[in-house]
């Protein structure tokens, strides 16, 4: 049906590419073949569906708790975005076609891939699940005409045989709630016609992460000289779509928030001395996968002792002694949703005098940090503010000197901290990445807040404090009433960090 020989007859109009022109003439949207909702359609995409996996969606659910309209709003408003921004400087272009294209599989070795996950953009735009497929955007003068394309692998029963069903090109446009979708080995021919006949337009694609092979190449095509065509990334307009979370996107990051916390207090509870690092990471991946996330969100820092000060720590291949502390930043992926979590306990169940003397000081640093959350603060602001409250408290407990300058002070506290305090969390674990962190937080963003104090052989204080590393991050919702924290579930009060890690002392 897509073969592309079509496109060399005379016929091209009728073709499925250029079908966004007959919407245009016809003003009528192409029928998709299976209707949404899919109510109790068992046939099997190439994602789960409410019909196959009640389990997982609910009928008008794309992906878990994400309606199909909640996806054509998202397009819709970069669509919005982009064309609004563009204006303002450049009163010519009038058109613009916006390509996101998909992940694809990545192999470990021969034929043996590695677990898929989808690109961020390329979901939260789509809905999508597939690899090797592509989203594009085009305007057209009236925006009720714009046309949302999904490019789809074609069927092939071959390679559904050892990899399993896709989303047929017919059944992508119910699926998706897109305007059409076409096999995307015809999106070269596709642009080509789009920015042939829309010669003012801009093309927005990331040219400088290619995230799909195939796609770029494709793309490339577009960048020399015989088109020469205005180009942009796409990715910041999507960035500041994604950085505030929707209603349906908030529950997704508690049910994410929630998995994770559990985990961590039971793994706090698991874990005695003696044990390995990679046991504590295997039982916090076994926790979270036993309650619904598919993987953790990523490779999990699980430090005992003097490794905690090595930031990331992912070697997770040594035993934690009795009167060690582990630090352990973990988080899981829930549907999509990453939650990001790091607890500091004394493995064999109580502080002594100097590691509750640095984890108080965190504490009450943390707690600082978040009711300024009220505030709406930059997360800068909030690692500037952090610099001297540690400072502060490390003068408190002897580990800065209480006659340095607070300009000094600052300085020192940062030695002691040389990380951030915080980003932006929601489907990326460092969320939205264009997004500065210059600029004040507002309702519906999600950020972490996570101080923390390292104190190596090198510093000079104490012995008693030296080879201690211990990080507290919680995930904090920011709403017009303050700040909530998604991560409240999980212990942190010295109280309870100690009830919970000497419950499994042998
Ligand atoms: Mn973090």
């Amino acid at each position: 049906m897509f073969n592309s020989t079509k496109l060399l007859n005379n016929t091209l109009i009728q073709s499925g590419v250029f079908r966004y022109y007959c919407i245009k003439a016809t003003k009528s949207k192409p029928t998709a073949t299976t209707k949404w909702p899919l109510k109790n359609v068992t046939k099997m995409y190439g994602q789960p569906t409410s019909g196959t996996h009640p389990h997982l969606l609910k009928d008008g659910e794309v992906l878990p708790y994400i309606q199909q309209n909640e996806l054509q709003e998202r397009r819709q408003k970069l669509i919005e975005n982009i064309t609004y921004h563009t204006s303002k400087y450049n009163k010519d272009i009038k058109r613009h076609l916006i390509i996101v294209p998909s992940a694809t599989k990545q192999y470990m070795s021969d034929k043996i891939p590695y677990v898929f996950r989808q690109s961020t953009d390329f979901l939260y735009l789509s809905g999508c699940l597939e690899p090797d497929s592509c989203l594009v955007l085009a305007t057209t003068e009236s925006p009720s005409q714009h046309c949302v394309t999904m490019f789809m692998r074609e069927t092939d029963s071959h390679s559904e045989l050892w990899d399993g069903p896709r989303t047929s090109i017919e059944d992508a446009v119910g699926l998706f709630g897109v305007d059409q979708a076409l096999p995307v080995s015809e999106l070269g021919s596709y642009i080509k016609f789009y920015m042939k006949s829309n010669p003012q337009s801009i093309l927005w694609y990331d040219y400088i992460t290619p995230v799909q092979k195939n796609i770029h190449k494709v793309m490339q095509d577009f960048l020399n000289e015989k088109f020469n065509k205005l180009w942009e990334s796409p990715n910041r307009f999507i960035h500041q779509l994604r950085l505030i979370k929707s209603p349906a996107e908030i529950k997704l990051m508690q049910k994410s928030c929630d998995i994770a916390s559990d985990a961590i207090a039971k793994t706090i509870r698991f874990a005695r001395p003696g044990l390995s690092e990679h046991q504590i990471f295997a039982n916090m991946e076994y926790e979270c996968k036993m309650n619904g996330a598919e993987y953790l969100a990523y490779p999990p820092v699980v430090a005992g002792g003097n490794r905690a000060n090595i930031i990331h720590y992912i070697n997770n291949n040594q035993i934690v002694n009795d009167g060690e502390m582990v630090l352990m930043d973990a988080g899981c992926e829930y549907h999509g949703y990453s939650s990001d979590i790091t607890r500091t306990w004394p493995i064999n169940g109580k502080f002594n005098q100097q590691q509750i003397a640095i984890y108080e000081a965190l504490l009450d640093v943390q707690a600082d940090l978040i009711k300024m959350c009220c505030d709406f603060p930059s997360l800068d602001y909030l690692f500037e503010t952090m610099c001297t409250l540690l400072g502060k408290q490390l003068q408190n407990i002897g580990l800065i000197p209480k006659t340095v300058s607070s300009a000094s002070l600052i300085k020192m506290a940062y030695q002691f901290c040389p990380h951030h305090v915080s980003h932006y969390l929601g489907m990326d674990v460092h969320d939205t990445s264009t997004i500065s962190r210059s600029i004040k937080i507002e309702p519906g963003m999600i950020i972490t807040v996570e101080p923390g104090v390292y104190v190596t052989y090198n510093h000079r204080v104490p012995k008693e404090f030296q080879g201690m590393g211990v990080r507290i991050e919680d995930d904090v919702l920011i709403t017009e009433n303050g700040p909530v924290v998604l991560t409240k579930n999980c212990p942190k009060s010295v109280e309870d960090i100690e009830r919970l890690a000497k419950e499994n002392q042998v």
